[in-house]
């Protein structure tokens, strides 16, 4: 993003009906007290805060302690992911960059529908960096938890399985050999071969171990570029090692460390790729004091050119030295 957006559009969507474990709906405000707009304004961008949208009716469940019963779950996810993809493809259409704040990964239903919506008519590729400890590309028949967080990428890649309830306009479609799947360690039998059989690139935790994680992204961000295309980055806070974020439902041991973390978001900054952001799955109620929250403000902020050391210096402003 070395070429600045005009503005930055937040859009919290305040949600944990794709998920089993609730808390993730207040991860928009969670983000916004640990200064996320004050990390964004500080690095000189413009922002813009569209509030969170949430599901409208109220909340009507005959038994309190099982929760809400998978139809109504369904239906929330549904009605939100049109709301987003419909909001997100406005923000996008006016030029600006969207970032999308969750609730749970459900959201990038409509997110990534928004941007696929976007580039479809001036032909231009979509890529996906879905940056995730999990691959959630389960479809209804390969889900062990029927829980719709784990199936966003199946839906969007197209696959069968999916009642009518999931079509619309709000829909868009992306190539499943355009998805990069990052810090996968926890895939479930079935996903895996879902994923294999449609050419999916899987960089799991082994591969970023082997390589690193500079030459596991500089592939992904090089591939972009050569298609000239729109990268959207979708960040799953359990993509990052439980120690350093414990505030998600899913959490899996080995993940990201803070540093290579912070070296993604800075070389995914210096690509100029990086097209639309969503941040998701942060569970404020199972963070430690905020510390989740702040990393993730501090990853955001990485991404949108903080930088240790500013600017590099011209090497002209050296000259006089000697
Ligand atoms: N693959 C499992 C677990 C899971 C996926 N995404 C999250 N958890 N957060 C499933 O339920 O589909
Ligand atoms: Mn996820
Ligand atoms: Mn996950």
């Amino acid at each position: 993003m070395t070429a600045r957006p005009k503005r930055i559009d937040l859009l919290g969507v305040a949600t944990a009906s794709g998920a089993s474990v609730r808390g993730c709906g207040m991860g928009p405000e969670a983000l916004r007290v640990a200064g996320l707009i004050e990390a964004l304004i500080d690095l000189d961008h413009m922002v813009g805060d569209h509030g969170d949208l949430r599901r409208p009716q109220p909340e009507i469940s005959t038994n309190p302690s099982s929760g809400r019963l998978p139809d109504e779950r369904k239906s929330d996810v549904l009605s939100l992911a049109q709301r987003v993809s419909d909001a997100g493809l406005g923000i996008l259409d006016e030029g600006h960059f969207p970032v999308f704040i969750g609730g749970d990964h459900s959201i990038a239903m409509g997110t990534v529908s928004a941007v696929a919506r976007h580039c479809l008519p001036v032909g231009r590729p979509v890529h996906v960096l879905w940056i995730d400890a999990h691959a959630d590309y389960n479809t209804p028949d390969t889900s062990p938890s029927g829980n719709l967080h784990g199936m966003p990428l199946a839906l969007l890649c197209g696959e069968p399985g999916f009642d009518d309830s999931f079509t619309g306009d709000w829909l868009g479609r992306i190539d499943p050999r355009n998805v990069c799947i990052f810090g996968a360690r926890s895939v479930d039998r079935d996903e895996r071969r879902l994923v294999h059989a449609r050419g999916v690139d899987v960089v799991d935790m082994r591969k970023i171990d082997q390589l690193g994680v500079v030459a596991a992204l500089a592939k992904v961000i090089d591939r972009a570029k050569a298609a000239g295309a729109h990268l959207h980055v979708s960040f799953d806070v359990d993509s990052l090692d439980p120690a350093i974020a414990p505030g998600g439902g899913t959490l899996v041991p080995g993940g990201l460390t803070y540093r290579e973390a912070h070296l993604m978001m800075e070389m995914l900054h210096d690509s100029g790729v990086v097209g639309s952001l969503d941040v998701v799955e942060l569970n404020p109620f199972l963070d430690h004091g905020g510390k989740s929250a702040t990393l993730l403000v501090d990853l955001v902020a990485s991404l949108f050119g903080r930088s240790i050391m500013g600017e590099e210096p011209g090497p002209m402003e050296f000259a006089s030295e000697q």
